[in-house]
């Protein structure tokens, strides 16, 4: 498991690594994800490491709701909070997971199947 110094998405919180931010609350961040899977591809993060929705959803209730209201708002502010847009944290391995600090993956302004692959 990636340490909170190696993080990626912690790094980008402190302003150590450059993101595109298009939303921020005292605590959580929103940027656009660099390989956009849709016209709009935006993570929504809380600002505190938690490895796994999982983990956060243990540790912190009102920060998970913080977490899917930011998503809520940038949907809004994207423009695709009418026409539908996903919600999607990976979780683990085996879901895709790839960065090990909580994301919610906002992903609209494309028809949207389902299953998910
Ligand atoms: P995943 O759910 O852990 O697979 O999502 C990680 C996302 O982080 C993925 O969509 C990447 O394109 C995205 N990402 C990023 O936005 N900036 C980066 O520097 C890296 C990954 I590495």
């Amino acid at each position: 498991m990636v340490s909170e110094a190696d993080c990626l998405f912690c790094g980008i919180v402190a302003g150590r690594i450059p993101a595109e931010v298009v939303h921020e609350t005292e605590r959580t961040l929103a940027f656009r994800d660099i390989n956009p899977q849709a016209p709009t591809h935006v993570l929504v993060i809380p600002k505190e490491h938690y490895p796994t929705a999982a983990a956060l959803a243990a540790a912190d209730h009102g920060l998970a709701d913080d977490v899917i209201e930011a998503a809520h708002a940038v949907a809004e502010r994207e423009g695709v909070a009418d026409s539908g847009y996903r919600l999607v944290f990976n979780t683990g391995p085996g879901a895709g997971q790839t960065v090990f600090h909580v994301h919610g993956h906002v992903l609209g302004g494309r028809d949207l199947t389902w299953p998910p692959g």
